[in-house]
């Protein structure tokens, strides 16, 4: 704690000066009277900021009660050996009551995720961009926090599930926490904040059943969809590679939203904030991700973990997309607008740093579930835009906050607690963790000095809004005309995938609307792809039986822009990938060495045998294709591929269908020397991204080849008509 004599001095070295203070002219208490007056400064954080909230129970510890007295409670207390329990046992009243209250509500939207605490390091000096100080030095470092998530699913939803990806960060800045609460896809559903709760609702399960979970392939969302087509562009990206990632550390983040950066001389640019995955994009195919929802659910929360307990830290490079004020019509769209991206030939990337990722969560509950991110969490820097979806949301996070904990003390759980001092009026409510000192909790005040100080652009480097900004006009329920055109960047999205990514796109349009059971909304549907493309419409008609619409041509256009394919790229690094090498009893050392050679490249390797033996990690009876980025049969296992050959210890013909799911779902496979065999056996035709080599370190050079291609994607039919 801060003496006020302490606060006096740290004042007058941050610059406070009487001319500064507004209230220098009251009269400032005697040094007699000043004794008393306290500041409520919080402890500066130690090294390990959450370190100080660990609860140990140490093997030296004796279980005690909320209140500290030791006790035993695997008995309550009763009258009688068979008679009733007695009220009077607090132990099991207090045991029982916690218990009970365990769950605090899940989130609305986002429910399910994972987390990671890391570092976030400046490339250099942008002061001339922004005033934030976590980008003012070169290699100056700030504590993250990231949670990713899906949108739709309840808390214990498949990770699988297709839709739009969270990717939220909380930076612990030393001049308070900025949150970057965005997603993996650049653009939103909605323009207005106001239509949140009917985007939701149309997507969740169904009220009278609760069906079905994590999915939009129903009739209420592809209502929603096709009768509000704002929601078209986001829609595109989800039903492509966006919406099934290969893992949260192959996926992009994007903040959405434009945003201002502000100098210190209130001067301001706008920008839209990127993540790039320093792993490489990479996602699943449908019937792969449709798998392991079944048999993983817990996929990418695991692989998040497990790529980090390993120590292979994933990483993601800041940038910002920088435009000046009076462009914000310049490229034919609003950049006001949150279902507009700006394509990269406008405006390049310009890199600001990077983050990495290197600390598990200790607490799932504790750090993951309690982190209450919010939009509205900006620093002296950064400022809002009049984006009508951003405004809204401003209100939205922290409502939905004091809705999840109860309290506007929210702010003080150890995970949400910024790594700085926290000096202000605010006071009590339920769950008050600080102790106040300071009775003077008003301002202005002339007990206390008028401390704690009040802070502004030029002094004490506080946060301001921009002052450029103005805001006045008629009051209106509409958007500007300027929001109308929903269709020309859906269709710049599509011209820019490769075809057969093209082809992912409207088989997930064809699953996703053969569910839908409206004909009116079928229609509806075709109505809204048709005036982003014919070609689409048409495509998607023919798997639901309907006639295509003829060409509603006024928003067809052939742009393209860079950067949007995710399986025409080859994969900046193969660490941390996943390779089953099947084996059989008799080659366990044949996959010993394998394994040990492959993790070498820093892969995961995972070896298949028939039973649970020394060397064997996984057996047939349990491993599966989806485990997997890559396949590989040892020498002398082929045995285990003949067709008839089956075994009490696994289903009939399992190590053939791993091998055969795994090329069908686009993965590299192989066989080193006599096993090559085992993929004709499988059924896997001789093509590329099938590797067959005499010995491991030929077959090993070109099969990190194809674990860096990820997807092998002419294994995909196209339309007939596409070919
Ligand atoms: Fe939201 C959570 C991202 C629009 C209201 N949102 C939430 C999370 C992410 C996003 C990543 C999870 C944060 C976490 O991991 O804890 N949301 C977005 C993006 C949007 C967006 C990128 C559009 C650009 N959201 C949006 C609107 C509203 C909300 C328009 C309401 C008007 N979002 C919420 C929420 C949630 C939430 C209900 C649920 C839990 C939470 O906030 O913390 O307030």
């Amino acid at each position: 704690m801060h003496t006020v004599k302490a606060l006096l001095s740290w004042g007058l070295l941050l610059g406070i000066s009487s001319a500064a203070c507004p209230f220098a002219h009251l009269d400032t208490p005697s040094s007699q009277q000043q004794h008393q007056r306290r500041d409520d400064a919080q402890a500066p954080p130690p090294e390990d900021f959450l370190k100080k909230y660990e609860v140990e129970d140490g093997s030296d510890t004796v279980l005690t009660s909320d209140v500290g007295g030791p006790m035993g409670d695997q008995r309550s207390l009763r009258a009688g050996q068979r008679g009733p329990t007695l009220l009077e046992d607090f132990i099991f009243r207090q045991k029982l009551q916690h218990f009970d209250h365990e769950r605090v509500p899940e989130r609305v939207v986002h429910a399910r995720g994972a987390g990671a605490h890391g570092t976030f390091t400046s490339y250099g000096d942008f002061s001339n961009l922004t005033s934030a100080s976590f980008l003012s030095a070169e290699g100056k470092k700030t504590p993250v926090f990231v949670r990713f998530s899906t949108v739709a699913g309840s808390r214990g939803s498949a990770d699988t599930a297709r839709d739009v990806h969270g990717f939220a960060t909380r930076f612990y800045t030393d001049e308070g926490n900025l949150d970057i609460v965005g997603n993996n896809i650049p653009v939103f559903f909605i323009q207005d904040a106001i239509q949140f709760p009917d985007l939701v609702h149309s997507v969740k399960p169904s009220p009278d059943n609760e069906i079905p979970q994590a999915a939009t392939a129903h009739d209420s969302a592809w209502d929603f969809f096709s009768s509000q087509p704002s929601t078209m562009h986001t829609l595109f990206w989800a039903m492509a590679g966006f919406g099934i990632p290969r893992s949260y550390r192959h996926m992009d983040g994007f903040g959405v939203h434009t945003f201002r950066f502000v100098t210190d001389d209130g001067s301001t640019k706008l920008i839209k904030w990127h993540w790039k995955t320093m792993q490489g994009k990479a996602s699943l195919v449908w019937e792969e991700a449709q798998a392991m929802a079944g048999k993983n659910a817990d996929a990418h929360r695991q692989d998040l973990f497990d790529a980090i307990a390993s120590g292979n830290f994933p990483s993601w490079e800041l940038s910002v997309q920088v435009v000046d004020e009076d462009r914000a019509l310049a490229f034919g769209f609003d950049l006001l607008d949150p279902t507009k991206f700006i394509p990269e030939e406008f405006a390049p990337l310009q890199k600001l740093g990077i983050m990495t990722l290197d600390t598990n969560p200790r607490n799932y509950f504790a750090e993951t579930e309690q982190v209450a991110f919010q939009p509205g969490h900006i620093v002296r820097g950064v400022d809002f835009t009049e984006d009508p979806l951003l405004q809204g949301r401003l209100y939205s996070y922290l409502d939905t906050q004091l809705n999840r904990h109860g309290s506007p003390n929210f702010e003080q759980l150890p995970i949400n607690m910024p790594h700085v001092a926290i000096h202000n009026n605010n006071r009590d409510g339920l769950g008050q963790t600080f102790i106040h000192t300071n009775p003077i909790h008003y301002q202005p005040n002339s007990l206390n000095n008028n401390f704690p100080a009040q802070a502004n652009q030029t002094t004490n480097r506080g946060f301001f809004t921009a002052p450029s900004r103005t805001a006045s006009g008629n009051l209106v329920r509409e958007l500007s005309s300027t929001f109308d055109d929903h269709w020309s960047q859906p269709r710049l999205f599509f011209n820019s995938l490769t075809p057969v990514e093209q082809q992912f796109l409207i088989n997930a349009i064809r699953f996703e609307a053969s569910h839908v059971k409206s004909e009116t909304v079928r229609r509806n549907v075709l109505t809204q792809l048709n005036r982003v493309s014919n070609d689409v419409a048409r495509r998607v008609a023919e798997a639901l039986g309907m006639e295509a619409p003829a060409p509603d041509e006024t928003f067809y256009h052939n742009n393209v822009t860079q950067g949007i394919s995710i399986f025409n790229n080859t994969l900046p690094t193969i660490a941390t990938l996943r390779v089953g090498v099947l084996a059989s009893a008799k080659t366990l050392e044949q996959a010993k060495e394998l394994k040990e050679r492959l993790e070498k490249e820093k892969l995961m390797v995972t070896v298949v045998g028939e039973f649970l033996a020394e060397g064997v990690d996984q057996t047939y009876s349990s491993a599966d294709a989806t485990g997997f980025d890559g396949i590989v049969v040892v020498p002398g296992a082929e045995g285990l591929f003949d067709k008839d050959s089956s075994s009490p210890l696994f289903p009939t013909g399992r190590p053939g269908q791993v091998l055969l799911d795994g090329y069908r779902w686009g993965k590299p496979v192989g066989g080193i020397g006599a096993a090559a065999v085992a993929l004709e056996k499988a059924g896997v035709p001789e093509t590329e991204g099938v590797f067959k080599a005499e010995d491991v370190e030929s077959f090993v050079e070109g099969f990190e080849q194809g674990l860096a291609r990820f997807k092998f994607t002419d294994r995909f039919p196209l339309d007939p008509d596409q070919e």
